[in-house]
């Protein structure tokens, strides 16, 4: 089935080199940091997939709900015999929402993780065997130039599960523009955390059971793990406060002592007290959301948030 109805396209793959460059210079830097990106190995992707089963984290439960509660609406601003692609595809679980509401002709999974890119394909291929699939490898945030497939009307871009809070407001709208023009004039339907009382954002990323705080220290178990670092995982403790004049929640690793640390045979020399950042997530409301996409050339055509008012999705138009 693969064979007839997948062509595999591979622009980029993660290399371990990445993780130890960027590791090595985000250490070096005044604050410390490391990017996000890294929180995705296996481990890290399991950790996250619990997350978002925990009670404190609504987010992924409200999205879900909408997407299944508005499909009809959503595959309507979909429209016939359309190619959705999705950025950042990861397991495509949301997506099969999206694919039995709007029957589209081709779906285009972009994920930068190749093998699992390839082995949930072909889970996906089993149950959707009409489906055109052309699963491509690559970083969904770079420029990426997708080929005209026969047959397709138009083109419907999916981001789910508020990724964009990821993104500083400048980046963010980078990505919305170079995804707009991926899209070729299609619309895009994105996932957007709203804001809303901080105690509701802190106890999200501060879960009783610990799994965010595990989450957040996977990067220094992955550096352990992968570049030989000697971490002590107990001497870091995890710190995610919600920021309310930037509107987003921060992450951060803490030095719980004065502590040495060496990575990739650099030593890096850590007071008590001082942060590692690992993570924003910014949050928005309906109209500053649609001051973000009018930047990157998208309106804000329709929207679906919950009764609570915790999340919404958003159908944006290329203007
Ligand atoms: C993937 N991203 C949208 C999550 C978020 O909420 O910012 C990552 C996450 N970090 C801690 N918990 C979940």
């Amino acid at each position: 089935m693969m064979d007839t109805l997948c062509t595999v396209t591979r622009l980029a793959e993660t290399r371990d080199s990445d993780f130890a460059q960027c590791l090595v210079e985000g250490l070096s830097r005044t604050p410390r940091e490391i990017p996000c990106k890294y929180f995705y190995d296996a481990e890290g992707s399991r950790l996250f997939d619990a997350i978002c089963e925990l009670p404190e984290y609504y987010q992924t439960r409200t999205e879900t709900a909408l997407l299944t509660r508005h499909a009809d609406e959503i595959a309507k601003r979909i429209g016939p015999q359309a190619e959705i692609v999705e950025f950042g595809a990861g397991a495509l679980k949301k997506v099969r929402l999206l694919l039995d509401a709007a029957k589209p002709h081709a779906y285009t999974p972009i994920d930068i993780s190749g093998d699992y890119l390839m082995d949930v394909t072909r889970t996906l291929a089993a149950d959707y065997p009409n489906l055109a699939l052309r699963p491509l490898v690559a970083d969904f945030t770079a420029a990426l130039p997708i080929a005209a497939l026969p047959g397709v009307r138009s083109r419907a871009g999916f981001f789910p599960g508020s990724t964009i809070g990821n993104f500083r407001p400048d980046a963010a709208a980078g990505l919305l523009r170079r995804m707009r023009a991926s899209l070729n004039g299609g619309g895009l339907l994105i996932g957007v955390d709203l804001i809303k009382d901080p105690a509701r954002l802190h106890a999200a990323y501060n879960d009783a059971a610990g799994v965010t705080a595990a989450f957040n220290k996977n990067l220094l178990a992955r550096a352990n793990r992968e570049l030989g670092a000697d971490f002590d995982l107990d001497a870091f403790a995890h710190y995610a406060p919600y920021n309310p004049a930037a509107q987003r929640v921060e992450m951060y690793l803490i030095s719980q002592a004065r502590q040495s640390v060496t990575v990739c045979g650099r030593r890096f020399d850590f007071a008590a007290g001082e942060a590692v950042h690992t993570e924003d997530s910014h949050k928005y409301t309906p109209d500053s959301f649609a001051d973000l996409a009018a930047r990157a050339g998208w309106r804000l055509a329709q929207e679906w948030r919950d009764a609570d008012g915790l999340f919404m999705l958003a159908w944006l138009e290329a203007v």
